[in-house]
């Protein structure tokens, strides 16, 4: 019986090694894919726990109410549909709105990417808010796969266009192997309508290669980042590879 635990562990051992040193290798900085479910939002929806909030599958939606100390003038849970009345692309684009009340809030995804890479995340979104102008609309990129408030969410520069479509969009890199691209909105005052439709969203290799450019977004300094929050720690990756390693190692005689 030792015999075959000592000729297992032969194995093992550098199996085990080997993996680590495969996952903890910065990936090349050759351009990267990564795969946004549903971007266009033509897929199956689904109810989110209430019949107002009706999502396309893939996305999440987070958002602040009364409660917290964010939102002074209370926010309350937006009303989440799809809409056939404005696209951009295909058939469907999500409709989002308040009314007389604040809203913040993002509808996220999770998405699996190397570690260390570059990502840019778009959408176009259409805004309409009674009165005008109150209404901010802008993507974002959580470089840990996090939560979209936590203070390391990247958000772009926002819009608050009225009623003709805008292209908003985000760079930043990822930290971790999974990141979460995010449609945010904002709006400051507790207006009577405030409106959002988002449409053809999409996520592309920022790729800089060796040579940085000087107005090369950088992510957040990260003193206290939260650990493995939404899973977006290679510590993670690790331990779940060399356990399913472990586990198929077949015990046995090799001399
Ligand atoms: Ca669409």
């Amino acid at each position: 019986m030792n015999r075959y635990y000592r000729s297992g562990v032969r194995f093992a051992v550098p199996l085990a090694l080997l993996l680590v040193l495969c996952v903890c290798l910065p990936p090349r900085l050759s351009a990267q894919t990564a795969t946004l479910q549903n971007a266009g939002f033509e897929g199956h929806w689904h109810e989110q726990g209430a019949g107002e909030l009706v999502l396309p599958d893939g996305w999440t939606l987070e958002y602040r109410d009364g409660s917290h100390p964010w939102c002074e003038s209370p926010c309350k849970r937006p009303e989440v549909k799809p809409n056939t009345e404005y696209v951009t692309e295909g058939q469907y684009s999500i409709r989002s709105f308040t009314t007389f009340s604040r809203g913040l809030y993002g509808i996220w995804q999770e998405v699996a990417v190397p570690s260390g890479s570059w990502w840019t995340f778009t959408c176009q979104v259409r805004v309409e808010s009674n009165p005008p102008g109150e209404l901010a609309a802008f993507v974002g990129i959580q470089p840990w796969g996090a939560g979209l408030f936590e203070r390391q969410m990247v958000w772009g520069q926002e819009t608050q266009a009225q009623l003709d479509w805008q292209t908003v969009s985000v760079t930043a890199r990822a930290y971790g192997s999974r990141i979460r691209v995010a449609m945010g909105a904002n709006n400051k005052w507790p207006t009577q309508n405030n409106t959002l439709w988002w449409d053809n969203c999409r996520i592309e290799s920022a790729d800089f290669g060796d040579d940085c450019p000087d107005d090369c977004p950088e992510c957040p300094e990260c003193p206290g980042c939260p650990p493995c929050e939404g899973g977006g720690c290679d510590v993670e990756t690790i331990k779940a590879a060399l356990l399913e390693v472990l586990r198929g190692l077949r015990w046995g005689v090799v001399d």
